[in-house]
């Protein structure tokens, strides 16, 4: 280790740009090539143009960077002599080609050629840099070889743009000779270089009519730009120009690769790896586990339009950042994938979308697994196509009901219409993303209608229809005539072919013939799936199909317009900006900025806004808008930037409508709402709803300084990434709570990332909730007498008596529906009339159930009494533990409702009462837990009782310590009463889907069972041909589970996981075996199969509170029954 550092100084010294300094893979290191990049790309024309070129051999530089960093960082103990000697030399050969790439790209000439064999060349030596790592360590394999293998990608690339120059220059040596001898006198000068955006392909050069107001038309045009002209156009956008989008869909499904090929068509990246590279996903661990963990954005340029595109994870831990790229947007591209079509997240995210009254595009993604995959024939795929786009519009329908659920049906039809998904409507695009295409029927009507010499209009109502292409013209019922319908003949039938060529068969020449005949340019790639990719890129590329529905789709300034929409923002009402933001109007005087998350990017703080009126310009000083303070603190908003994925673009200023992100000094919280005026009313946007639940518990093993900057990298963590909750103890101890298992490691590495290299985390904590149930085998006398319990304060003279009841699910399951007026009933700002809707459907709830709870007190009870209880709402529980009620049912003791803000006089400790009630449901009997569905219903309670001298008795109700005395009273009668009733543990639910083949199956119950999982479901899916399971798993057992399914099935099942519902364990965490047979079967203590026990017990263990287990109950001597020979 110490030997190869010796070497890297030796090396590196006499070096202008030292290969040490470049440490990190920040863009700070490469801030130092910006000068020489500027540089060149001002002496050179022709750059301009390919200015993505250039950007590969920087990528490639970064990338070695980041190889030689983590090689130094491995640890190498006792290496032997021969292997160290084998680093070394490899190390002193990658510093030369490093700078040799470096300088190449510097140099005032720059020849693509050059670099690319500079970018070669660094790439062999990193590949035998890298080798004997893997002989060392296998593990080093993996996380290398993804290094590696972006290098290559990019070494590719920049081969074939050599191919490119070479042929370009060879047909202008060619036209330049044909011409000297056609026209000797003219031919003075010598042939000059082709520029070589010249010899793109021609259909490349996308053009995109757009249709104005006035019946005119412009066009997209795909533009290879440098940053220079990208940021000089962000300037200067007007909202009419900009488009917003966000992409999204259930994990998998496509959405990085579908952004890779948008990227790819304003040359950012080579075509040929769009797809393939997932430029997105940023993070090391994205591009390792391959899925993505964050939303990011990139600034696209298609002329005249600014793509704002956002990348959102679809994996459901990371469903908060969904959310906020859901806000951000305008438009959302719904990825669905053909073969595993809708699934859970796809209905959660259309939801969403739904809601938040965004222009949604459907993309069919992975049409590719149609043929090669599941080798169907053109009549299935359509009608698999037909049935798919059925059930996402059934999914429509239904979210739309759910929320137009008072209103007018005439609504319901004009939104649902508006809503609904129909190819011919241009809303729906078939795609192969890792293939680079997609297309809308209006691709094939172009190419299909001028050659059958059919009217376009004719052509497009029919195209996806029941219908059938005679020669006399289009005729209805395919189907029942046993026809193919014209989708089938004229879409499906040529791409089966090609696939088939390209796929499955994989004939070059087949193809290049296809090629000419359908007037593609010829394909240069000389491997037949190259050729493939290239072909279909040429004929359908995405990027002219994904940009015409964009634009189709409404701009900011039109969104803004909309009321549904602007009210996601602000209420409508009353609040200020209202009329400000309606216009989205970049001249206007007011300021505002939506902020929805704090990043780190390119080695910057910085903040990802969306303008919603004005312009934001540096040096422009906006006030954080926070309603809970009175006086507004402010920010200058100094460094602009236009997010470009990985990296950031400097900008002077940006309008409204637009996505950009500004620098901060430090992470602090800034809150959701900038504006340029200093307002207490917030923007009112929704925080998204999903709560975190999977605990872990921090440790550092430095220092109090160690701690210290623990936890500040924990509040770094907390505020980049607001799924997350980070709080600390009591205790001292630093608890993080994340979403969900791969939430939690992607947590764990961004503190490694932050340099918190030294810490241990705890075994994953999972919470549980604890209630009582009804007890059947209980009189109702016994419930009268025995459930009620009596407390006495005798010094002040305060006696009460309660007793707990159970509420159903059905009312639990209400309360959690009103989360909202629960919360603004206990902050006390509820409007007076606001839960009048919500009273009456509580009521008519609890009429409906309780009076039929069989063992409880609620049994019979009449709608009179239920009537004056509800009417009389003590309060509901705290924040932990909501759903609760606090009862009043004190004859004497008229105290206002809690449906009405009133400040009459409350008798003397009423607050103490509720305090007591608050703590006892934080913390139940069986282990801390909160309690959930729990009723504590006041009977009584007198005040100065018993003692004679009312002056002596006035005099002790003003002990300062009353206060607490009467809380810790009140809990513990609380306390006392739960334990008369059968108490419960209720466990986190996970869904489980699996799919799996039917070999597999065996092991994948095996799995199932041992983590105490119910199956639901179990059926085969037609399409895949797999098994798929669901069932409900508690998720404290949920842990590596996917690992362990896959590790046990040698990866023939895969299993997805996502929060569902809290259910109540049956077990009783106490029982015991009392007949003579289970005693028998299960023991005197029975406490090895009682699952519930084994939960309360570890959590008791981890608070610290003590257990009755007993290490050992009876100790026997083992026997050794091995004989000695
Ligand atoms: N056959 C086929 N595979 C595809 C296609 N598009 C994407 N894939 C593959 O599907 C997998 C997932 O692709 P991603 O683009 O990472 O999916 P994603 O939706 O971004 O995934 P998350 O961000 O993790 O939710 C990768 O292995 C891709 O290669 C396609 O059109 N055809
Ligand atoms: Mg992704």
């Amino acid at each position: 280790m110490c030997r190869r550092k010796c070497e890297y100084k030796r090396l590196t010294v006499s070096q202008s740009l030292r290969f040490s300094k470049l440490r990190h893979d920040q863009l700070e290191d490469v801030i130092q090539l910006s000068p020489y990049i500027s540089q060149t790309l001002n002496s050179n024309q022709w750059v301009q143009e390919v200015s993505g070129l250039l950007q590969h051999g920087v990528a490639v530089l970064k990338i070695s960077h980041i190889i030689t960093d983590r090689l130094a960082k491995i640890p190498l103990g006792q290496l032997n002599p021969q292997m160290n000697d084998l680093i070394c030399r490899s190390t002193s050969m990658v510093v030369p080609r490093f700078d040799d790439l470096l300088r190449a790209l510097a140099a005032p000439n720059v020849d693509i050629r050059l670099i690319e064999a500079r970018v070669t060349s660094l790439t062999t030596t990193c590949w035998a840099l890298v080798s004997p790592f893997y002989l060392l360590n296998p593990k080093y394999k993996e996380s290398f070889g993804a290094l590696i293998a972006e290098m290559e990608l990019h070494q590719q690339f920049l081969q074939r743009a050599v191919q490119q120059v070479e042929f370009a220059t060879s047909s202008a040596n060619i036209t330049a000779t044909n011409e000297e001898s056609n026209t000797e006198l003219l031919t003075s000068s010598p042939p000059t270089k082709k520029p070589i955006n010249e010899i793109k392909p021609p259909i490349n050069q996308v053009v995109l009519p757009k249709n104005h107001d006035d019946g005119s038309k412009t066009e997209h045009k795909m533009a290879y730009l440098v940053d220079s002209s990208v940021s000089s156009i962000f300037e200067q956008l007007t909202p009419k120009e900009v488009r917003n989008v966000c992409i999204i869909a259930h994990v998998d499904h496509g959405k990085t690769s579908l952004a890779d090929c948008l990227i790819s068509g304003t040359g950012l990246i080579s075509a040929r790896f769009s797809g393939k590279l997932r430029f997105m996903d940023s993070r090391e661990d994205e591009q390792t586990r391959g899925i993505t963990m964050k939303s990011s954005a990139i600034s696209l340029y298609y002329n005249p339009l600014m793509i704002n595109l956002i990348d959102s994870p679809g994996h459901v831990d990371f469903s908060c950042e969904v959310h906020y790229a859901l806000n951000l947007a305008d438009i959302a591209i719904l990825v669905v994938d053909l073969v595993e079509g809708v699934c859970s997240q796809t209905e959660t995210l259309l939801r969403e979308a739904i809601y938040s009254h965004v222009d949604i595009i459907l993309v069919l993604n992975k049409f590719d697994r149609l043929v090669v995959e599941l080798k169907m024939t053109e009549a299935e795929a359509f009608r698999h196509i037909r049935r798919l786009i059925e059930l996402i519009n059934s999914c429509v329908a239904q979210i739309i009901q759910g929320y137009l659920l008072e209103e007018d049906w005439q609504k319901f039809e004009a939104t649902e219409s508006s809503r609904h998904f129909d190819p011919t409507k241009g809303n729906v695009l078939f795609a192969s993303a890792i293939h680079g295409y997609a297309f809308s029927l209006e691709d094939f009507v172009e190419l299909w209608a001028p050659k059958m010499s059919i009217d376009k209009e004719l052509l497009l109502r029919n195209f996806f229809a029941d219908a059938y292409l005679t020669p006399n013209g289009i005729k209805p019922d395919a189907e029942a005539k046993g026809k193919r319908t014209v989708f089938e003949q004229l879409v499906l039938q040529p791409l089966w072919e090609v696939h088939k060529c390209g796929l499955i068969e994989k004939q070059l020449d087949k193809l290049k013939e296809f090629a000419k005949k359908l007037s593609i340019p010829p394909l240069k790639s000389r491997r037949i799936d190259d050729a493939f990719d290239e072909f279909m890129r040429l004929f359908l590329p995405l990027t002219r199909a994904a940009v015409r529905a964009i634009a189709k789709c409404k701009s900011p300034k039109e969104t803004c317009a909309e009321d549904e929409r602007l009210s996601i923002f602000v209420s409508p009402n009353n609040h200020r900006l209202w009329k400000a933001l309606r216009f989205c109007d970049p001249e206007a005087e007011i300021c505002v900025a939506y902020v929805a998350k704090l990043l780190l990017c390119d080695g910057k703080k910085v903040a990802m806004c969306r303008i919603l009126s004005g312009r934001l310009v540096n040096g422009t000083l906006l006030y954080i808008v926070d309603s809970n303070q009175d006086q507004s603190s402010s920010i200058t908003i100094n460094n602009l930037y236009v997010l470009m994925g990985r990296e950031l673009l400097p900008i002077k200023s940006a309008s409204a409508g637009s996505i950009c992100a500004f620098e901060l000094d430090d992470l602090a919280s800034i809150g959701t709402t900038l504006c340029s005026q200093p307002l207490t009313e917030t923007l009112n946007l929704k925080s998204s709803l999903i709560e975190p639940l999977v605990r872990v518990s921090i440790r550092t093993e430095g220092d109090p300084e160690e701690w210290e900057k623990l936890r500040k990298s924990l509040r770094q963590l907390a505020m980049l990434d607001s799924a997350v909750r980070v709080f600390e103890l009591e205790n001292g101890e630093l608890a993080l709570v994340t979403s969900g298992e791969v939430h939690l490691q992607k947590c764990i590495q961004d503190l490694n990332d932050m340099g918190q290299t030294n810490i241990s985390v705890s075994e994953p904590m999972v919470p549980f909730l604890e209630t009582i149930i009804p007890d059947s085998q209980c009189s109702y006398a016994k419930i009268l007498t025995e459930q009620l319990t009596e407390c006495n304060l005798k010094n002040y003279g305060i006696s009460f008596k309660l007793r707990s009841i159970s509420l159903p699910d059905e009312i639990v399951k209400f309360l959690q529906q009103n989360d909202h007026i629960l919360k603004r009933t206990r902050e006390g700002i509820i409007e007076q009339g606001e839960h009048e809707e919500f009273r009456t459907s509580l009521l008519k709830i609890c009429c409906e159930t309780l009076p039929k709870l069989k063992g409880s007190w609620w049994y019979r009870k009449s709608e009179q009494e239920l009537s004056s209880l509800i009417e009389r709402i003590w309060s509901f529980g705290p924040f932990r533990a909501k759903y609760n009620i606090l009862f009043n049912a004190i004859p004497d003791y008229d105290r206002p409702s809690i449906w009405r803000h009133s400040n009459s006089k409350l008798r003397q400790l009423d607050r103490a009462v509720i305090a007591g009630f608050d703590l006892a449901m934080s913390q139940g009997p069986l282990c801390d837990e909160p309690m959930q569905g729990v009723g504590i219903l006041v009977e009584q309670w007198q005040i100065g009782e018993g003692l004679d001298d009312p002056e002596a008795a006035a005099q002790r109700l003003q002990d300062p310590q009353i206060y607490g005395q009467m809380i810790s009273a009140v809990k513990q009668a609380c306390k006392v009463a739960l334990k008369k009733h059968p108490l419960r543990l209720v466990a986190a639910m996970h869904k489980c889907k699996i799919q799996s083949n039917s070999q597999a199956l065996g092991k994948v119950h095996s799995v199932l069972a041992q983590r105490h999982a119910k199956v639901i479901n179990e059926d085969t899916n037609e399409t895949t041909g797999l098994f798929e399971i669901f069932a409900y798993m508690p998720i404290v057992e949920s842990f590596s589970f996917c690992e362990q399914l896959r590790k046990r099935t040698s990866g023939m099942a895969s299993a997805q996981m996502e929060f569902s519902h809290w259910q109540l364990i049956e077990e009783d965490p106490f029982w015991k075996p009392t007949t003579e047979e289970e005693i028998e079967e299960y023991g005197e203590k029975g406490d090895s199969i009682n699952q519930a026990l084994m939960y309360m017990n570890s959590v008791r263990k981890r608070k610290g509170i003590p257990t009755d287990e007993v290490i050992v109950v009876s100790a026997e001597k083992q026997r050794n029954l091995k004989r000695n020979k």
